[in-house]
């Protein structure tokens, strides 16, 4: 058995699970909604993570089915979620190669009944540099049809700015890399702090990611970040444990 063949096989059998991590509203404390973490529950390997099956499913192309069935998925469940609450949900760059992938979008949100505002779509910066004007056209369509749009791990990859400036996101996903040490590394406030600068003068919303600790949250609060993502908030959980102050409707 190879795990490529394996990963096929669990597709089709439906042996993937989406797990949700909650995001808070940095001023409010409150919940606004979840991120859509994929996960493999294997027969004989047990729960695998993503970063042991994502690179994978990408060089084999099985990230387009996977990615489809965690965007059913998602949408399917955020339907039944509090109107208030949104939905994140990755995107790989190897599903913008997708011709059909706007359509499945919005196939996934007519089936479930989603409206696509709470719909946010998170994409790394390495879209932005290969086929970047048809990715950009693409991500106007999503616009218009009212999804949001969220730069993912922001810091870590080829940031140039004026990518920044050039794509229309809405949202700014800080990699939980600055905000380790956060609390004893200067160098690290002083990197948010313009990060959160740039983003409200281009009219763009500010996550930090990977929040642990209430110190660390005081901190980027301080540093005046929109949202607040990380353990200290929740791990990623199945739906059956996630726990809604209103009831969740089936
Ligand atoms: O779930 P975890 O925290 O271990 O996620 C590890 C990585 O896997 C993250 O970079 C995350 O973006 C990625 N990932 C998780 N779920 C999905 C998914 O459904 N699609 C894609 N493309 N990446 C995902
Ligand atoms: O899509 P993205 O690369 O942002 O995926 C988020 C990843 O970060 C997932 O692997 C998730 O499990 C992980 N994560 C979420 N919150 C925390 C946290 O507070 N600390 C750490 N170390 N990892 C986290
Ligand atoms: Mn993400
Ligand atoms: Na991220």
């Amino acid at each position: 058995n190879t795990l490529e063949g394996d990963l096929r096989d669990a597709i089709a059998r439906c042996q993937l699970e989406v797990h949700y991590q909650p995001f808070v509203d940095a001023l409010s404390g409150e919940r606004r909604g979840f991120e859509a973490l994929v996960r493999w529950r294997h027969p004989t390997r047990g729960l695998i993570p993503p970063d042991q099956f994502i690179a994978l499913a990408e060089e084999t192309g099985l990230i387009v089915p996977l990615g489809e069935f965690v965007l059913r998925r998602a949408c399917a469940d955020a339907a039944g979620w509090p109107a208030e609450l949104m939905i994140a949900v990755n995107l790989s760059p190897i599903q913008f190669k997708e011709a059909e992938l706007f359509d499945m979008i919005c196939a996934a949100l007519a089936d479930s009944g989603l409206p696509p505002q709470r719909l946010e779509i998170e994409i790394t910066e390495s879209v932005l540099l290969e086929r970047g004007s048809e990715n950009h056209a693409f991500m106007e369509r999503l616009k218009q049809l009212g999804v949001e749009l969220a730069l993912d791990d922001f810091g870590t990859g080829y940031s140039s700015l004026s990518y920044l400036t050039a794509f229309p996101f809405d949202k700014i996903k800080i990699d939980k890399s600055f905000i380790r040490n956060l609390t004893q590394q200067p160098r690290s406030s002083a990197i948010i702090s313009s990060i959160v600068t740039l983003a409200r003068g281009l009219d763009m919303s500010v996550t930090a990611e990977g929040v642990e600790t209430p110190e660390e949250f005081d901190r980027l609060k301080a540093l005046g970040v929109n949202f607040a993502q990380g353990y200290l908030f929740g791990r990623p959980h199945p739906i059956e444990r996630i726990l809604f102050d209103a009831p969740v409707k089936s």
